[in-house]
């Protein structure tokens, strides 16, 4: 089979994330999705994370599955409430149990850890106190930091502490479509800043106890509508919100440059901006898609407008979701980060990538998702190019291991190498999860 080369000791993976598959729900403390998936019409199949994949039980059927595939690494996300029920004090003993079992049955397949300290499940009691608008989350973030690496740094060296701060603040503080569900547009903005100073203060935990602190954005490569000034202009201010407001100031020490949004933008104290810069050992990026962004229209109240990439951009195709599949995007969105950051850009990890499609099970129940397949292809293969060509990317990650809760999309997004059946909670491998597991192995030959 003809797999690209990779570097040596590269991490294949999987990821997922607490709330999206644990369930479990009543064994720990509540979350803010708890209360957003109660809430009629925010999530579209009326779904919740309250079962899910019930991986809290089910993770030796899992883990199984991982080193079936041949992973060498898994990305997941500890609960905060799990682990601190209302995100201070004492620490639930029942939920580091959960998370001690699951690392030492990792390493007992082969396979490292890559937690997550948070991913999106701020407890309830935290956000009542006013959750990442308020500076005091990142100290509590920090305690709990503390708890966990207590608890797993003997045998877990690197950590990531925050996943996606920018669709965290975007779509759960700024367009209320996550939870918690407010829509404060640019008031939304401490929600960075809170969650920028919880990354450093967790990062200087984590590297006291010598280990490595990684954060993990959505990144993605902005692409202007036209040539016109006017659709640059709005480029370059979306590509400051989306890829700059969190590595600005972690890489460059730099405060974000959000000039084009006007007035509203608070202010970086210098003495968090320099806990703030260099505060990353490491990158994951989450690269799903470009963003294409023209000039905002009359009535936009943001500097920029969103229009389809895909219609725009002939012959892109799309995936069940919707979301144009553009390969190329990866080594573009690398290129760009490595022209903006250099020497101070650290290691690289894809800590997610992959996509959802509808199944077409055949006459012996078997998914044969060509499409996915075909995703992954031509991302892995654009992803050896870019190292080719100087990327450090020390791993992939793809998102997901297996179906699961998909935010305000409830069950009706299946990301997975692994079909689960919802009713029954049985596992079926996707064609995807063969074509993984062999090119791994040949990969790694
Ligand atoms: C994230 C992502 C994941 C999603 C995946 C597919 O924040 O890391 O939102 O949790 O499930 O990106 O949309």
């Amino acid at each position: 089979r003809d797999v690209p080369e990779f570097p040596h000791g590269f991490e294949w993976g999987a990821a997922t994330a607490a709330y999206q598959v644990e369930g479990a729900s009543a064994a720990r403390g509540r979350s803010i999705w708890d209360g957003f998936c109660a809430q009629p019409g925010r999530v579209k199949d009326g779904g919740s994370g309250e079962v899910a994949c019930d991986f809290y039980h089910r993770y030796p059927e899992d883990v199984g599955l991982m080193a079936r595939l041949g992973l060498s690494g898994f990305r997941f996300s500890l609960s905060w409430p799990r682990i601190q029920p209302g995100g201070t004090g004492a620490p639930d003993p029942a939920g580091l149990d959960f998370y001690d079992r699951l690392v030492d049955s990792l390493l007992g397949a082969g396979i490292a850890p890559l937690p997550t300290l948070y991913h999106f499940d701020l407890p309830q009691e935290l956000e009542d106190a006013g959750g990442w608008l308020e500076r005091d989350t990142a100290e509590r973030f920090a305690d709990y930091t503390r708890i966990a690496l207590d608890r797993l740094g003997d045998r877990v060296p690197r950590w990531i502490t925050l996943n996606e701060p920018f669709v965290h603040m975007a779509y759960g503080y700024a367009f209320g479509v996550h939870a918690p569900g407010r829509a404060l547009l640019l008031d939304a903005l401490p929600a960075a800043h809170h969650q920028l100073l919880a990354h450093a203060r967790a990062a200087a935990v984590l590297r006291a106890g010598g280990a490595e602190a990684l954060l993990a954005n959505n990144c993605t490569p902005v692409v202007p509508a036209s040539d016109s000034p006017d659709d640059v202009a709005a480029a370059a201010a979306y590509d400051n919100l989306h890829n700059r407001l969190f590595l600005d100031p972690v890489l460059l020490g730099r405060p974000p440059d959000l000039s084009a949004y006007g007035a509203s933008v608070p202010e970086f104290p210098g003495e968090d901006l320099a806990a703030i810069e260099g505060s990353a050992d490491g990158l994951g990026v989450n690269y799903y898609n470009p963003t294409l962004v023209a000039a905002p229209g009359p009535g936009d109240g943001l500097p920029f407008a969103l229009p389809d990439y895909a219609a725009h951009v002939e012959g892109t195709p799309v995936t069940g979701f919707g979301w144009p599949v553009v390969p190329d995007g990866l080594p573009d969105l690398l290129a760009r980060l490595r022209d903006r950051y250099g020497a101070a850009l650290p290691p690289l990890r894809i800590t997610e990538n992959g996509c959802s499609y509808p199944d077409r099970p055949d006459a012996g129940g078997a998914f044969t998702d060509r499409e996915r397949i075909a995703y992954l292809d031509g991302h892995l293969r654009a992803l050896a190019a870019a190292i080719a060509d100087g990327a450090d990317v020390r791993g992939y990650y793809t998102w997901s291991l297996i179906d699961n809760f998909e935010w305000a999309e409830g069950y009706t997004q299946r990301f997975g190498l692994v079909h689960v059946d919802f009713a029954t909670q049985r596992r079926t491998p996707r064609a995807s999860f063969h074509w993984y597991r062999d090119w791994i192995r040949a990969a790694a030959r």
